[in-house]
C-alpha cells in the first residue's frame, strides 16, 4: 500500500514537472485528488490494510496527498509566472505600446539624395574599403612624401603601415585601376582625420567624391555638374562660384561655394555676412595622377571633386552642431 502510494507520488510529480498549461495541471488534479482519482481510491483500500500497519499507512496517505497538492500548486505558480511575471490576470484592455520603426538617419538620407541627383546625371555610384594602404590614400594621388595630411598627427595608422582612408578618393583610384575610361563615378562614404572634435569638425565624417574621366573634359563641364547639384539640392535661386585653391590631386584646383542658402545671399551670420558658403574642393584631375592608374593623359582629360556629406545635411536641415548628427538622441533624429 504504502509502494502505491509513493509510485503514485513520483508519477503525479513527473506529470505536474511537465505540464505545459493549466488544463494540463487541472487533469492532474482530477486523475489522482478528484473524486474518482486515485487517492479517493486508496482511501477505500484502507480498510483492508491489516491494524498493525494501519498507522503507518496513513500517514503515508496523507503525506501523499498533501504532497500531490504541493505539485499542482506549484505547477500553476510556475505557468502563472511564465506569462507575464506575477501571475496578476492580464489586462486585455491597456493599450499596446507603440512600435517605433526607426528612419534613415539625416546623414544618410543626404547621402542617398546626393547619389540620386548624381545618377540622374550618369554617375554610378563606387565603394571602397575604409582601411587603405598609403598606395591608394596619397601616392597614388600625387600627394608629396612630406605633405601635412600623411602626419600620423593628422591620420589614423594602423601599427602594420595601413590606415583609414582620409577621403573616398582611394575608391576612384581603385576604379580607374581596374576599368578603362571613360570613368563617370561618386563614391560615398565614411573617412577618417584625426581632430579635435568642436562644433564643425569630427574625428570622421562622409563624404561623396565624383569623377569624370574621358576625352575633352573640361572645367566648364565642371562648373554646370556643381551648379546643376547645387539647383537640385538647394532650390533654383542657388547661384555656385569658384575660387582658385591647390591640391596635389588635381590642376588646376579650386574651391567652391554656394550663394548662403540662409539669406539668398545678402549676408547672415551662417554665411559670416559674406553672402557665400564655403562647400569643397574640385578641379581637374592631375596629369600625374592619370599616369599612377595607368591612363595617358595626352588622350583623357577629367575633372573631380569633392564634397562633406555633413556640411550639406547642416545647410539643408538647418543644423547649428555637427555633435548632434552623432549622438543619436532620439528627440533630435525624430525631426527629420
Ligand atoms: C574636399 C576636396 C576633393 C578630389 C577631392 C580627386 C580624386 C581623384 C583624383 C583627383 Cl581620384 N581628385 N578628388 C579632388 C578635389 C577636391 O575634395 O574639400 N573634400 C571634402
Amino acid at each position: 500500500m504504502i509502494e502505491k502510494i509513493n509510485q503514485a507520488l513520483a508519477e503525479a510529480g513527473a506529470k505536474a514537472a511537465a505540464a505545459a498549461d493549466a488544463a494540463a495541471v487541472e487533469q492532474i488534479r482530477i486523475d489522482y485528488l478528484g473524486r474518482n482519482g486515485l487517492f479517493p481510491a486508496l482511501s477505500k483500500e484502507m480498510g483492508s490494510v491489516p491494524p498493525e500497519e494501519r498507522k503507518d499507512t496513513g500517514r503515508a496517505f496523507n503525506t501523499g496527498r498533501n504532497k500531490v497538492q504541493e505539485l499542482i500548486d506549484t505547477a500553476t505558480a510556475r505557468l502563472a509566472s511564465a506569462d507575464g511575471g506575477s501571475g496578476e490576470a492580464i489586462d486585455l484592455s491597456l493599450p499596446g505600446r507603440r512600435w517605433k520603426t526607426g528612419r534613415k538617419h539625416p546623414i544618410t538620407m543626404l547621402a542617398d539624395e546626393c547619389v540620386a541627383i548624381f545618377r540622374r546625371m550618369g554617375f554610378i555610384v563606387a565603394e571602397g574599403p575604409e582601411i587603405e594602404d598609403i598606395f591608394h590614400n596619397f601616392d597614388a594621388l600625387n600627394t608629396p612624401q612630406d605633405h601635412p595630411s600623411r602626419d600620423p598627427q593628422d591620420t589614423f595608422y594602423f601599427n602594420d603601415g595601413r590606415i583609414l582612408r582620409t577621403q573616398t578618393s582611394p575608391v576612384q583610384i581603385r576604379v580607374m585601376e581596374s576599368h578603362e575610361p571613360p570613368v563617370r563615378i561618386v563614391a560615398p562614404g565614411r573617412v577618417f582625420r584625426r581632430d579635435t572634435p568642436d562644433a564643425t569638425h569630427g574625428m570622421n565624417f562622409h563624404q561623396i567624391e565624383g569623377l569624370y574621366i574621358d576625352k575633352g573634359v573640361s572645367m566648364a563641364d565642371l562648373k554646370s555638374i556643381l551648379q546643376t547639384f547645387a539647383t537640385e539640392m538647394y532650390g533654383p535661386k542657388v547661384k555656385i562660384r569658384l575660387r582658385p585653391h591647390f591640391f596635389p590631386f588635381t590642376e588646376p584646383s579650386v574651391e567652391y561655394d554656394f550663394s548662403c542658402i540662409m539669406c539668398g545671399g545678402k549676408g547672415c551670420p551662417v554665411c559670416k555676412h559674406s553672402g557665400w558658403i564655403e562647400i569643397a574642393g574640385a578641379g581637374m584631375v592631375d596629369p600625374a595622377v592619370l599616369k599612377n592608374v595607368g591612363y595617358d593623359p595626352e588622350v583623357w582629360s577629367g575633372y573631380a571633386f569633392g564634397m562633406g556629406i555633413e556640411r550639406l545635411a547642416m545647410l539643408r536641415y538647418r543644423i547649428p552642431d555637427l555633435r548632434l548628427l552623432y549622438e543619436n538622441d532620439v528627440r533630435f533624429l525624430e525631426q527629420f
